[in-house]
């Protein structure tokens, strides 16, 4: 049977091969960086301005980097699906945008976006691709001091919970790409699916820690992997 509602969940390894480092990977983020001090609300209360050099100093990465053949296959096969009557939930827990410059057009970043910032007093949002530093204004409280990364940090709520839970529930096939399976709420996606009954697929480098967890696997880089599983589909 070919899925009509799929959800897709990216993680760090589907944009890899753009040149942005995954996390937990050897060389990754966090042998490079303390995760408590750079990526946790504690650590942002003791040293607003460390974490905020950390952040702008990625998002400067970002900045010079493009989408590759996995976010454009993945746009290609949300526009198929929408013209078959189907549907493709693309849920990333990335904070980059490359998925929308490969084209899809319904991204729910659960873990924020680094190109906009937010005011951590009254929680406006807005696009900023510019250094964050603690002299900046809000502009919609005025309060200054407060401008931070529009990410989410160990000890927060990750974004759309319940637009994804809705999304995970109504689907018939969850995908996982490119994600150990190590941060929650996502690393429970695939046990959420199994107890519905959805049939779940990862695609990653090589089997996560969770691997046995899925009904099926493709291993291998994610530039490879997904073209060929998105072509296979939009062939069935
Ligand atoms: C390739 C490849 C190639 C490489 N091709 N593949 C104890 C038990 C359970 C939970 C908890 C617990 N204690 C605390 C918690 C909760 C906590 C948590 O999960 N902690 C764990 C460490 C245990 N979670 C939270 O605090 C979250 N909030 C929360 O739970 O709120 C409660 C709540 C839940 C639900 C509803 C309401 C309330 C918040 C988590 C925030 C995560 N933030 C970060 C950083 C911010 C953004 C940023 O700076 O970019 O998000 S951490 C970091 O990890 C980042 C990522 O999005 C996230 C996931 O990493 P990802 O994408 O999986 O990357 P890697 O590096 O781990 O894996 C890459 C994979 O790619 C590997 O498998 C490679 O093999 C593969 N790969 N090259 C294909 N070419």
């Amino acid at each position: 049977m070919i899925a009509k509602r799929i959800f897709i969940l990216t993680g760090a390894g589907v944009s890899a091969e753009s040149g942005l480092s995954t996390f937990r990977d050897k060389g990754g983020i966090w042998a490079q960086y303390d995760i408590e001090e750079v990526a946790s609300i504690r650590g942002y209360e003791r040293d607003p301005a460390r974490v905020l050099d950390f952040y702008n100093m990625r998002r400067k990465l970002h900045g010079g980097v493009e989408p590759n053949a996995a976010h454009i296959a993945l746009a290609q096969l949300e526009a198929e699906w929408a013209a078959r009557g189907g549907s493709v939930t693309l849920c990333t827990q990335n904070v980059d945008n490359l998925h929308e410059r490969g084209g899809s057009k319904a991204v729910l970043h659960m873990h924020g976006e680094i190109a906009k910032a937010r005011c951590h007093d009254c929680g406006a949002t807005a696009p900023y691709d510019g250094d964050l530093s603690l002299d900046l204004g809000c502009g919609a409280c005025g309060r200054t001091g407060g401008m931070r990364p529009h990410v989410v940090w160990f000890g927060e709520t990750p974004l759309f919970m319940d637009e994804i839970y809705a999304a995970l529930a109504g689907a018939d096939l969850f995908v996982s790409i490119g994600t150990s399976g190590n941060v929650y709420p996502a690393a429970g996606f695939v046990a959420s699916a199994r107890a519905a009954g959805i049939d779940t697929l990862e695609i990653n480098l090589e089997p996560s820690e969770g691997a046995r967890l899925f009904d099926h696997g493709r291993y291998g880089r994610a530039s490879e992997t997904v073209p060929a599983w998105v072509a296979e589909m939009v062939a069935a």
